[in-house]
């Protein structure tokens, strides 16, 4: 396979190739791919030493996949330009996770929805893909009907920009302010723009993609996003309702024998997901499993994960695996 990354130099596009690499995704050809102003940039990946090319240079080559980190503008002008080059892109920005013309896959819940003809194909956002991994095997079994879910988000969800204003803060020194306040030792309720309903744009996406990805509209879903200063991973309190009673033992074996789940819960011992332990990590943890005392078929639980990697690179190369391995690839 013929592979693009595009966005290679920013936070995501290098996890993206550390999982490339860790996972061992084959490829013929590999293409790094920036904005004008890394283009010439050298990069050593798997011993051998990648110079960074600009957008047409990559469309020329022909690539077969392209792994898109690139922000959306750049996306909703360059994805299709790749995809008639022949080429399968995988998105990772919000650009075409809504569209009704564009799949949107968590491997794990729906990749078999994917088909020859998907040339675009959106990887949902970090704190959706967490939340619905946990959420898809309890679904089928006990049907849902409503999401209450605050998330406890990374300023890695924000990019190198964002980790650089919250370690200068805390080492005391100027910052230049990605955030509209400071963020050590501070929580932030806004994560993107608000929007005329009072909710943020993240806010929206978890509303929406987790509808879309469970294809299932009638899910009642309302979130609260909130930026930490923390490294590891998005963390997020999920209260679930469902249609049908649960017995938790069982919830407990769905989601310890569901793929990409681990269960980290016993708080006799302090036992649960935590940022710090999650980093670096594919796997969705989850723990705090208990029966919402307030109100019948509810559940709480406590679901965390590296953003960087389930919840963007590792799924986006997932995918990428899933068209190599059922030959969508052409
Ligand atoms: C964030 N989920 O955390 C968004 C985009 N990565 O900022």
């Amino acid at each position: 396979m013929k592979l693009a990354v595009v966005g290679a130099t920013g936070l995501v596009g290098q996890e993206v190739l550390k999982v490339i690499e860790e996972r061992n995704l084959e490829f013929d050809q590999l293409f790094l791919v920036a904005s004008p102003k890394s283009v010439g940039k050298e990069y050593e990946f798997k011993g051998k030493t990648y110079k960074v090319i600009g957008m047409e240079e990559a469309i020329a080559n022909k690539p077969e996949v392209a792994i898109f980190s690139a922000g959306g503008g750049t996306s909703l002008e360059w994805a299709p330009k790749f995809a008639g080059a022949g080429c399968i892109v995988v998105d990772n920005s919000s650009a075409w996770r809504m569209s009704p013309d564009h799949k949107l896959i968590v491997p794990e819940i729906n990749a078999e929805a994917l088909r020859i003809d998907d040339r675009i194909i959106a990887n949902p956002n970090c704190s959706t893909i967490q939340m619905v991994l946990a959420l898809a095997p309890l679904h089928k079994k006990y049907k849902i009907k409503r999401v209450v879910v605050s998330t406890y988000q990374s300023v890695t969800g924000t990019g190198k920009a964002a980790v650089d204003q919250l370690m200068k803060e805390r080492a005391g020194t100027d910052a230049e302010k990605v955030y509209p306040h400071k963020i050590d030792m501070n929580v932030l309720p806004h994560i993107d723009v608000f929007q005329e309903n009072g909710y943020t744009k993240e806010e929206m996406k978890m509303v929406n993609e987790t509808k879309k990805i469970l294809d299932d509209q009638s899910i009642a879903v309302t979130a609260t996003a909130v930026r930490l200063p923390v490294m590891g991973g998005h963390s997020e309190s999920v209260n679930v309702e469902f249609h049908k009673d649960f017995d938790i033992k069982e919830v407990y074996e769905l989601l310890s024998k569901t793929p990409g789940i681990t269960i980290e819960d016993d708080v006799a011992n302090n036992v649960y997901p935590m940022p710090l332990n999650a980093h670096g990590k594919d796997d969705v943890f989850v723990g705090r499993l208990r029966r919402d005392e307030s109100q019948p078929n509810t559940l709480n639980m406590w679901v965390v994960a590296d953003n960087l990697r389930k919840g963007a690179a590792t799924n986006a190369v997932q995918i990428a695996e899933y068209l190599a391995a059922n030959n969508l690839v052409y």
